[in-house]
């Protein structure tokens, strides 16, 4: 690892599309709003050097570069973060984790369970030697999912019997939508389900702290062909996906997700129903979470909203007086900052890379059930 005492970490972030673009927000500021080591924004790196010329401009970052290999080499670059399609993951991350950088990778973490292995045995050697292989499941990091996560540690469901998640965007609707990168197969791996139904299913383990033991799944692509740069061009990933998991502590979880559910925005809902309590949370609402204690006589029960705008509450503390609510981009900076300690050496990075393989595989096993007409495919 390159020798940081004396100056900021230095950030190479690779991609700067919609997904650069937020880590981008992140990194600037995140060292403003939490107590965090100093970073510097150096290079941002792109195929197309008209447009990463103009995105470091608008974005703000020292530099702009073309060639990632290049960008590996150099000492003054400590944190490499992937926010590249699903493809290009595995090659530079591996290759960045092998030239001592730590690494933030986007979700999911490859496009199938064998780049997710190979993943894994470099962050593992990686580990070895200090550096921090971290995943981008944000949406951990919103605070009221933070909050639900503490709900449930704390005992306040009790026994977590049943867990709903929904993951809907509407953005495909539309049948002339044109052919981006997320509808083939051989840029993303697979479609909503790989995209979105891997934050429903991260939520539903990481919020229950139960995994999958066996999935059935059913894919649907509603749309089959969109227009090209060359005319109509199959699309070759789902549009639509639904599973039913089976996890390690007895509980059932159903999943469903959809980019053509006409209405729904980015509407990442999840439910969970325990022996003691019950929660939810949509993100379309994203400061509140919804709390039913069922140890309450029944005369009194009822969901309570919580509104998760307190000092008190998880990320909170950093930013405005209570009442004033945050938004979706604020999960990054949240993200950035657990990054920045879990390299301090302050405390640990959840979810990593090994998490991201565990997931991996649950989504290649839904794609096997579906190919199996529906079939319970055990992890
Ligand atoms: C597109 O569907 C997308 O940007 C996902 O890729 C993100 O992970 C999610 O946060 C919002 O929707």
């Amino acid at each position: 690892m390159s020798e940081t005492s004396s100056r900021p970490l230095g950030v190479a972030m690779i991609g700067y599309a919609f997904m650069g673009r937020a880590h981008s927000q992140a990194w600037r500021t995140v060292a403003a709003a939490f107590e965090v080591p100093a970073v510097a924004r150096r290079v941002i790196v792109g195929r197309d050097e008209t447009a990463v010329a103009e995105a470091a401009r608008r974005l703000d970052w020292e530099e702009h570069a073309t060639d990632w290999r290049a960008v590996l080499e150099r000492d003054d670059i400590d944190i490499v973060d992937i926010c590249t399609p699903g493809f290009l993951h595995a090659e530079i991350a591996i290759a960045a984790l092998e030239a001592g950088k730590h690494v933030l990778c986007e979700k999911p973490l490859a496009n199938d369970t064998a780049e997710a292995e190979a993943m894994v045995r470099a962050a593992e050697a990686a580990t070895a030697r200090g550096q921090i292989a971290a995943l981008g499941f944000t949406y951990r990091r919103v605070p009221a999912l933070a909050l639900a996560r503490q709900f449930v540690e704390a005992g306040k469901l009790g026994t977590i019997r049943q867990a709903k998640a929904a993951y809907l965007q509407d953005w495909l609707v539309d049948e002339e939508a044109p052919m981006n990168w997320r509808l083939r197969k051989e840029t993303a791996g697979s479609g909503a389900l790989g995209d979105i139904a891997s934050h429903a299913i991260d939520q539903v383990q990481h919020l229950t702290g139960q995994r999958a033991t066996s999935v059935r799944g059913r894919l649907a692509t509603m749309v089959p062909q969109r227009p090209g740069a060359d005319g109509p061009e199959p699309v070759t990933v789902d549009d639509a996906a639904w599973a039913t998991l089976e996890l390690d502590g007895g509980a059932i979880a159903s999943v469903e997700v959809s980019r053509l559910a006409t209405g729904a925005k980015n509407r990442l809902t999840v439910e969970l129903f325990g022996t003691r309590g019950a929660l939810r949370f949509d993100l379309e609402n994203p400061n509140e979470l919804w709390f039913l204690d069922a140890t309450l006589p029944v005369a009194e029960q009822g969901f309570t909203r919580v509104l998760v705008t307190e000092p008190e509450h998880p990320y909170l503390e950093a930013w405005w007086p209570q009442g004033h609510v945050l938004g979706w981009e604020n999960a990054f900076t949240h993200q950035a900052r657990d990054l920045l300690l879990a390299i301090d050496g302050s405390a640990g990075f959840s979810p990593d890379f090994a998490d991201g393989l565990a997931l991996q595989r649950v989504l290649d096993a839904i794609i096997e059930s579906d190919a199996a007409d529906g079939a319970s495919i055990a992890l």
